[in-house]
């Protein structure tokens, strides 16, 4: 994504000259102590909800109230003290600085797009949904190196549209029941009725297709990091890719996939992730610039959701839990968040200037909802760059009231750690608001 940048700054002077007079995301700068009240008309957690969770022993922190002075690192501040401010040094200095740091402390460095990918579409039906869908399973196979890799896909495009169609690439991170393609068994977790229903495509994977989510190691070595351990066929070393890595790269190849069918639109397609899966969004979005929207729901920790916050889920109880999703030199930050040299609005910063959409669930404490929208509004200045808007930190949304900001948008629903037909209807609201309605 390129930008001539004197054209575009100048046409954006409107934009940037509104938001430059009030300043810019103020923990970016100041450390800042967290209000124990915030302001009124944004977000309050639920007494109700929270105080089960205050009453237990638990080393993990809910309380507002003692969450650490903490300073984010300066989104656009360079390692050798210089500041970028325009989308040509962003790209070709700061952004990629901050992508390596992601690389080798926290995600791990995924291999380069392999060298051959082949699509088989085994098999179509043309009356899926009573007829409004087609659907295509298609094999995916990737061949680097004399080694290759297959996994599948599935796709379904709304029937009786001309023209290619946008699509949301879910990343299935649970049983295929939760997001099962025949149609035989239906779950909010992908309303793919009411997908199709809404004039879009929608694809998905499973995430144990290409990285089995288990602690058993001979288990994960079935995925394609047995295949191919470490980019450039190094052996694996602190920095080398990690379980959320290997899920990442799958949505790469799906979209691959996705920009040789006829039916799709692949300049709009949006990745979606639940927790797990959604971590795995932004950090394929972060690394692939063809995802035109990332969306993250309930991301939580080593996601959107700030690391500096200690509250909810921090990086010892992850690493604890799932020891393989991170790279080796993420372990050493156990504790020690502030000394990671990135947070996780960074990540966020790496998806401008495209869509970006961060959802939280009221009942969702363990992933921090205040933290992921702290984590939006302080990406701000990325999108700023590009002469685009974003959120202030004391504007987070009430309950069930989705905002936008230009490309960034954000909501915070009733209910527990989940992706439901709600938070689905609001990214389909998003998408029609960044690519035009489409016209039925
Ligand atoms: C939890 C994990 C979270 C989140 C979640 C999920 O157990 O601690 O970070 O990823 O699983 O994926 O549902």
């Amino acid at each position: 994504m390129r930008y001539d940048c004197g054209r575009r700054w100048m046409m954006s002077f409107g934009v940037l000259a509104s938001i430059t007079t009030t300043p810019l995301p103020v923990l970016a700068q100041e450390p800042a102590k967290a209000p124990a009240q915030a302001k009124e008309g944004t977000w309050q957690p639920n007494p109700q909800l929270l105080d089960p969770l205050l009453r237990r022993k638990t080393p993990i922190n809910y309380r507002e109230s003692e969450v650490v002075a903490y300073k984010l690192p300066d989104v656009l501040l360079c390692e050798d003290g210089t500041r970028v401010s325009s989308p040509e040094a962003w790209e070709r200095k700061r952004r990629p600085e901050t992508l390596e740091l992601f690389r080798k402390l926290v995600y791990g460095r995924t291999p380069a797009k392999p060298s051959e990918v082949r699509f088989e579409v085994v098999e179509r039906d043309p009356k899926a949904m009573d007829g409004q869908a087609t659907r295509k399973r298609v094999r995916i196979t990737s061949v680097d190196a004399g080694k290759s890799f297959r996994f599948e896909a599935s796709l379904l495009v709304p029937n009786g549209k001309s023209g290619r169609t946008p699509a949301f690439l879910l990343i299935n991170n649970r049983p295929e029941s939760s997001a099962d393609p025949s149609r035989a068994e239906k779950a909010g977790f992908w309303p793919a009725e009411e997908i199709i229903a809404r004039g879009y495509a929608t694809a998905v994977f499973r995430t144990n297709d290409v990285d089995p989510d288990s602690k058993d190691e001979a288990a994960r070595a079935r995925g394609v990091r047995g295949v191919w351990p470490a980019a450039g066929g190094a052996s694996p070393g602190p920095d080398a890719w990690a379980t959320i890595g290997a899920w990442a790269w799958g949505a790469s190849r799906v979209l691959d996939y996705l920009e040789t069918d006829p039916d799709v639109d692949a300049s709009k397609v949006a990745v979606v992730g639940h927790s797990r899966g959604g971590k795995t969004a932004l950090w394929a979005a972060a690394q692939d610039e063809r995802f035109a929207i990332a969306v993250s729901n309930d991301s939580g920790c080593g996601g959107a959701a700030l690391s500096r916050r200690n509250f909810g889920e921090d990086f010892k109880a992850i690493n604890k839990g799932f020891p393989y999703w991170f790279c080796e030199n993420f372990h050493a930050f156990d504790d020690r968040e502030a000394e990671l040299p990135v947070d996780q609005h960074q990540l966020l910063a790496l998806i401008a200037p495209r869509g970006l959409y961060v959802a939280s669930a009221d009942a969702d404490f363990w992933a921090d909802q205040r933290g992921e929208f702290l984590s939006l509004a302080n990406a701000a200045p990325a999108y700023a760059i590009y002469g685009l808007p974003g959120f202030q930190p004391n504007e987070m949304p009430p309950l069930e009231s989705p905002a936008t900001r230009g490309k960034v948008g954000y909501h915070i629903r009733t209910g527990v750690h989940d992706l439901t037909p709600y938070d689905w209807q609001r990214y389909m609201d998003f998408a029609d608001q960044l690519w035009g309605k489409r016209a039925e």
